[in-house]
């Protein structure tokens, strides 16, 4: 009996399949309830006493050992089976798509590196806000269009004549991120806040209901009109190229005094005029300004000791720009014919 058993021990580390046929052949021979090895489990019945330590080790070491010549083979024949079947690894790869960022993630990673540059980190906040944080705190008056639902998009609203503090909606930009900074950090600040605003728009080639910006906020003493120009030159050149040209032109905001508007030099026409800057040779990029001493009180900052300037800027009027996309609704619908145009773009 020992010696049937040590002849099978050697037998079976002699074996090898080629094929799942021959693989069941091996099963059938040593491990079914018909095979070899379980014929030499009933003759250990009469195997004598003295002798059954032996030989029963050396039976159990012989059942372990097959299972695990069977399990081996079998695992041995699956990988050629896979390359067999079409999934050679040494194959050379398959010349995959790498699939491209959205033309918004391009632009906004784009401005973020650019004011990084220059100090400025990036702070984020709610997307649904109250009106103290979108509208009060920014200077806006109680009677101001932009509070109306008409342009606004309320959630829950206390009532529809008069604004409340508990008024919840969908911001309308950024700047409330600017208030909760504020509001928690002392000066100096300096922070760009990208992130998604909601007004109630009808959408169009030139309008939609949601879209991206960009804000900027410097507060600190002694902070002037001449670093917000230097500032905004700065990114002017670094996003549109070194021969931009900038120039201000006054306007109004409520939460800045004074305000203006940043144009850019047409680089399509080179400033001279052409149907993009509708022959004025520029183009408007942002909007700008002092901080009014209103928000900073708003907001317990000391408007004798700090000032501060703002600006913002709609990322997909910048991303217009540049890519020559007139179409807002390009940018949303996620069309790959669209999306794959900007493959090679960061
Ligand atoms: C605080 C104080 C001041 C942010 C500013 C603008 C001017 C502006 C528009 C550009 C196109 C919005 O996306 S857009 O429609 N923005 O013109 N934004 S100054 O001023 C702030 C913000 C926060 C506390």
């Amino acid at each position: 009996m020992l010696k049937k058993v040590n002849d099978l021990l050697q037998e079976i580390s002699n074996i090898s399949v080629k094929s799942s046929e021959e693989l069941e052949s091996f099963r059938l021979k040593y491990l079914s309830k018909k095979g070899l090895i379980s014929d030499l489990f009933d003759a250990f019945r009469n195997v004598p006493a003295e002798d059954k330590k032996e030989v029963g080790q050396k039976l159990n070491l012989l059942k372990q050992n097959a299972v695990e010549k069977y399990n081996f083979l079998k695992s041995g024949l699956l990988s050629t089976e896979e390359i067999s079947e079409g999934n050679d690894l040494t194959r050379p790869a398959f010349p995959f798509s790498n699939g491209s960022r959205h033309p918004i993630s391009i632009v906004r990673n784009e401005i973020i590196d650019i004011f990084s540059r220059i100090g400025f980190t990036v702070a984020e906040g709610p997307e649904i806000e109250d009106d103290d944080h979108v509208f009060t705190k920014l200077n806006f008056a109680p009677e101001h269009p932009a509070r109306d639902m008409q342009d606004t998009f309320y959630i829950s609203r206390i009532s529809s004549e008069d604004s409340s503090p508990e008024d919840i909606l969908l911001r309308t930009h950024t700047s409330s991120v600017q208030i909760r900074v504020m509001q928690r950090e002392k000066p100096p600040i300096r922070n760009i806040f990208p992130g998604r605003v909601f007004r109630n728009e009808a959408i169009s080639a030139r309008a939609h209901c949601i879209f991206h910006q960009v804000e900027g906020l410097y507060i600190d003493e002694n902070v002037s009109f001449a670093d917000l120009k230097q500032t905004l030159r700065f990114f002017a050149t670094e996003m549109f190229g070194k021969e931009t040209e900038i120039r201000l032109r006054p306007s109004y905001f409520p939460f800045t005094e004074p305000s203006a508007e940043l144009d850019v030099s047409c680089k399509i026409c080179g400033g001279k005029g052409c149907n993009v800057c509708k022959h004025t040779g520029w183009l408007e990029i942002l909007g700008c300004g002092m901080v009014h001493p209103n928000v900073l009180e708003a907001c317990n900052i000391d408007s004798n000791k700090y000032t501060g300037f703002a600006f913002g800027m709609g990322i997909e009027r910048i991303a217009m720009l540049k890519y020559q996309v007139n179409d807002l609704r390009l940018y949303f619908e996620n069309d790959i014919r669209f999306l794959d145009q900007f493959k090679t773009a960061f």
